[in-house]
């Protein structure tokens, strides 16, 4: 067995014990998935991620590609090569892309079920497999030419990459300087240096193609003044796909990585050898809003990752504690004879290992939570219903999905690695490959403080707190409704209060915004209370979502068999611990929040 350790008993009980997928698999537009086929297909990938993709996962770090300026390439090494072949060859790939691309149409949720086992096997995977997926950008956002450009990406299943980041502009992604310039032909001349390209360079496809934001000469600033250009690797035949001379866009460095060693992160240079084609998608100047199409997907998937590495981490951990023996029983304090115990007898580890478990499994529930939004609204468009609410929910979800749960998972990541104690430290064990490869996904696709700040600006206070108001509506409805009995009455309690610790943080936020009309720098207390808000808000959540859970397992424990009453029982445990000791927090919170002030930011930066 490899170093991934899977929880596909949870997966399902998500999809199927509390979020009712079963109801909606295998009709409408996916009639032909229904939860049979779904089942297998998650075993098969679960096999498939246990084995062949968690095994070059350890090799692909102490090995990893090494850049050859000569040349300008990167292979990747020969064990990567191997997992990468053998996700590719399952053909799993397919699923969620448009049927007319050549893809199998599937509810997101089962996307996000999946990608947990192949994010948590082995991320790299995933990053490089990606063309496919990002070929549905041209088929919905491009001409005619350019859908069918779609269907020969994905049939030659073609490399891709998001190409935004440059020196100067990283998380200001509109004071990007890339240049793009008109030919007669109709294409583009690309020119500048891009850098932190995921999978910008490698062998393992014949072709790449880089979606790239450039700004066309003489359009405005900003980010709305950036358009999205094809800019392959190699030349092709638009017709046949047929590969023809080498394009000017060459990847000029490879980073030195933390971690996620086996995927190349390039500094990409266009135009400076010979020129770099491009050719503008959908023949219009649109290109924010639909890079940002790219950008949603790929936020969801690095909360994915994060939430994915924290449960194999977690469950690496408690299989070490149910075998590591040190000390004895604490009860047995003055007794110097007593008997050795596992470490799981010790409270604190216990603690850790309780914080950990519900974390992860509260944060797997958010990850499937979010999705079901995304199957309503994939089933919504199919019957050409009016999205618009569910739409603001998922966004309004998707900040809390990568910046809380890829912060949560980081500092969890850490308590999975203490339960080791100094084995943890050692390269034997895979928890500190685990957190070198998680924390770029606090960094990534926008930072945590980006994603704070979307949340409130963009996804509350834009949005008129339309979908927050609908989040607190159900979490209401779920309270009203006592449901779990008495067994979760206190926790029940523990998250009616805060959730109105949660509504007081807004409302001090929303207070400190309409300051500004007196004093513009009122906004300062908004922004230093920006991340507090996403962190509380995805306590929140999940406290809630635990609840939900355990509220189904304590109606199925009398009944359930044996085996399953341990699973039951730590989904009512893992719910009650969360609420009495993470979602107390709140108040704190709150008092924090109120009392920011302007010191901070009118101290003088020498005394930093
Ligand atoms: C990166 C990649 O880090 C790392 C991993 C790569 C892995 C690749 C493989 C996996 C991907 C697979 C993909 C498959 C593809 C699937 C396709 C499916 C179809 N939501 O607020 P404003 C837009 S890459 C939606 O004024 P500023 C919107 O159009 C690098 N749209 O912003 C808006 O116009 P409007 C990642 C949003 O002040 C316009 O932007 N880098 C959202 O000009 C302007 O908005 C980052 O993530 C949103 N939440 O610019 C940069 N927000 O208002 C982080 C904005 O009219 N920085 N738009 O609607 C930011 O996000 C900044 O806040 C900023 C600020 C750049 C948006
Ligand atoms: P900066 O923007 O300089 O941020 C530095 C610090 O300041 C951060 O803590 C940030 O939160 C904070 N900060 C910055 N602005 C603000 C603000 N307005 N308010 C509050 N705090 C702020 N990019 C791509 O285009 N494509 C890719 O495929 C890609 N892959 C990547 C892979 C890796 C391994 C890495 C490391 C990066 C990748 N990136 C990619 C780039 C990545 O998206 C950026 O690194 C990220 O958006 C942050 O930009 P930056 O590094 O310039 O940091």
């Amino acid at each position: 067995m490899g170093h991934y350790k899977s929880n596909l008993r949870d997966i399902e009980f998500n999809l199927f014990e509390v979020l009712g997928r079963d109801k909606l698999y295998g009709t409408g537009p996916f009639a032909e998935m229904d939860t049979d086929t779904v089942k297998s297909i998650l075993s098969e990938i679960n096999r498939l991620a246990e084995n062949e993709l968690a095994e070059s996962y350890a090799d692909a770090d102490r090995n990893p590609p090494v850049f050859d300026p000569a040349t300008n390439t990167a292979p990747v090494p020969e064990s990567f090569r191997k997992s990468y072949k053998a996700f590719m060859d399952s053909e799993y790939w397919r699923l969620g892309l448009p049927e007319e691309i050549g893809g199998t149409s599937t509810p997101p949720s089962v996307i996000w079920a999946y990608a947990e086992l192949l994010l948590g096997a082995n991320p790299a995977i995933w990053m490089y497999s990606s063309g496919p997926a990002f070929a549905r950008i041209l088929f919905e956002e491009g001409t005619p030419q350019q859908q069918e450009i779609a269907k020969i990406a994905v049939e030659k299943t073609w490399g891709a990459t998001m190409v935004l980041t440059e020196p100067d502009a990283g998380s200001d992604v509109g004071a990007g300087r890339t240049k793009a310039v008109q030919q007669e032909d109709g294409s583009w001349h690309i020119e500048g240096v891009k850098r932190f390209i995921t999978s910008g360079e490698h062998d393992m496809e014949e072709n790449i193609i880089h979606y790239v934001l450039a700004r066309p000469e003489g359009a405005g600033p900003g980010t709305k003044g950036l358009s999205l250009f094809l800019v392959p690797k190699f030349l092709f035949d638009f017709e046949t796909g047929e590969l023809g001379e080498r394009n000017g866009v060459y990847a000029t460095n490879v980073e030195h990585k933390m971690g996620l060693k086996a995927s190349n992160t390039c500094e990409m240079t266009f135009g400076d050898k010979h020129p770099a084609k491009g050719w503008l998608i959908g023949d219009k100047h649109d290109g924010i809003r639909q890079m940002f199409r790219i950008i949603e997907f790929a936020r969801m998937m690095v909360g994915t990752k994060a939430i994915s590495t924290l449960s194999t981490g977690y469950l690496n951990a408690l299989e070490y504690a149910k075998e590591r023996v040190q000390g004895p029983d604490l009860a047995q304090f003055m007794d110097k004879t007593a008997p050795k115990v596992t470490i799981t007898h010790h409270p604190d580890v216990r603690r850790s290992l309780m914080t950990q478990k519900a974390y992860a499994e509260g944060m797997r529930a958010l990850v499937l939570h979010t999705a079901t939004v995304q199957d309503a609204i994939a089933l919504g468009e199919a019957n050409g219903d009016d999205v618009t609410e569910l739409s603001n929910l998922n966004d309004l979800l998707l900040p809390i999905v990568k910046g809380y749960g890829s912060e949560k998972a980081y500092e969890q990541l850490a308590q999975s690695l203490q339960t080791f104690g100094g084995s943890g430290y050692l390269q034997e064990y895979p928890i500190e490959q685990y957190i070198r490869d998680a924390k770029i996904d606090t960094l990534y696709e926008g930072t945590t403080a980006i994603q704070g700040q979307d949340y409130f600006f963009r996804k509350i206070v834009r949005n008129q707190g339309a979908a927050l108001n609908s989040l607190a509506e159900d979490i209401k409805k779920f309270l009203a409704e006592a449901s779990g009995g008495e067994e979760l009455a206190e926790a029940r309690e523990q998250l009616g209060k805060a959730a109105v610790d949660l509504e007081s943080i807004v409302g001090t936020m929303l207070t400190d915004l309409a300051g500004t009309e007196k004093d513009v720098k009122s906004i300062y207390k908004v922004g230093l209370n920006a991340t507090r808000l996403l962190l509380a808000s995805g306590d929140v959540v999940v406290g809630y979502l635990l609840l939900r859970g355990a509220a189904v397992a304590a109606e199925k424990l009398p009944s359930a068999s044996s085996k399953d009453k341990a699973f039951y029982q730590g989904k009512i445990a893992a719910a009650k611990f969360f609420a009495a000791n993470i979602l107390s927090g709140l108040a704190l919170q709150r008092q924090l929040s109120e009392s920011v002030d302007l010191g901070l930011m009118e101290l003088d930066e020498a005394a930093f």
